[in-house]
């Protein structure tokens, strides 16, 4: 299906919200537990793609309808030709990959607000943002042993950086719900709230992260999520180009400014 034929309001999966820079993405098939589906795919590329094309878009948050974050694929909607079998590969490529590295590269904060389940690739989404927010109400499910298969969308490399390997084997492994208080004790998300205390701490996060200095975010996503694979010279060159354009930007010049004259910054983004 051709994208320019999803516009925010005809998405039957998903719902999208603007509310002054922050965006708002909810998955919305709480019947199904928010699973994916191919529709659900091509709706949250389209949004994404509204994300990325408008700079008064400052930050972003995915969540879920109903009571549960994300179930993963949905399982009843593999065929994606009728009558043929799909080659998981291929569904992995087109849909789960670009999704991930599309939220990594995007150079503004996503937050994952999890209420509840979070599993299979429903998990990883998750873990794929920048900061994961999780009520005590959440747990995190690598569903996929479960199922015969292996952790995927970004899994095999966000468990082991986020817990360490041994903890993320077992994860893996044990295809076992996570509680969200242990995921935080363990390093594998930002922090977990009481569930009436969710709505307050991300709506603050989210206005805080909107009202810092855009372009020094998305410039720290980049070193951050590079730094595992880069040697130290090459993560200091990067920081070196990076701050060179940053140092050109109008909220490094307001940042100083505000410094000096003993007042709070107003950024930009810009
Ligand atoms: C679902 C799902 C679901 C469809 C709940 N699909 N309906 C990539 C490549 C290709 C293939 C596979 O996938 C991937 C990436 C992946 O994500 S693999 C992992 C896929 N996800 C799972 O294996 C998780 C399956 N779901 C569960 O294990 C449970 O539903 C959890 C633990 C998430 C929640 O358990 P409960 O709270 O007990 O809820 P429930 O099982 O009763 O689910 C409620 C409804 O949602 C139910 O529908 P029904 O019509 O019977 O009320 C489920 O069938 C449906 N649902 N997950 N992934």
């Amino acid at each position: 299906m051709n994208n320019s034929q999803f516009s925010p309001a005809s998405f039957t999966t998903i719902n999208f919200e603007l509310t002054q820079s922050i965006a708002t993405l909810t998955l919305n098939r709480p019947e199904k537990l928010n699973s994916f589906t191919r529709v659900m795919h091509e709706e949250l590329r389209q949004a994404l793609s509204n994300v990325e094309a408008d700079p008064n878009i400052r930050c972003v948050v995915i969540q879920g309808a109903g009571r549960a974050f994300c179930a993963g694929q949905d399982l009843a909607d593999l065929s994606f030709e009728p009558n043929a079998m799909t080659d998981l590969g291929d569904l992995i490529g087109n849909n789960f990959n670009p999704l991930i590295t599309r939220l990594r590269s995007l150079p503004k904060p996503v937050i994952a607000k999890v209420h509840g389940i979070a599993a299979g690739a429903g998990a990883n989404l998750a873990l794929g943002c920048d900061l994961v927010i999780a009520s005590q109400k959440a747990s995190f499910l690598q569903a996929f042993v479960n199922i015969g298969l292996v952790p995927d969308t970004g899994g095999t490399l966000f468990l082991p950086e986020k817990v360490g390997i041994a903890r993320a084997v077992g994860l893996a492994m044990l295809g076992e719900r996570l509680s969200a208080e242990q995921a935080a004790e363990w390093g594998l998300i930002w922090q977990c709230v009481a569930p009436d205390a969710l709505d307050s701490t991300v709506d603050a996060l989210a206005s805080k992260l909107a009202a810092l200095p855009t372009r020094a975010l998305g410039a720290i996503k980049k070193t951050m999520y590079a730094s595992s694979q880069n040697s130290l010279n090459v993560q200091l060159s990067l920081e070196k180009d990076l701050q060179r354009e940053l140092g050109n930007s109008l909220d490094y010049a307001e940042g100083v400014q505000a410094f000096l004259e003993k007042r709070t910054p107003k950024f930009v983004g810009k």
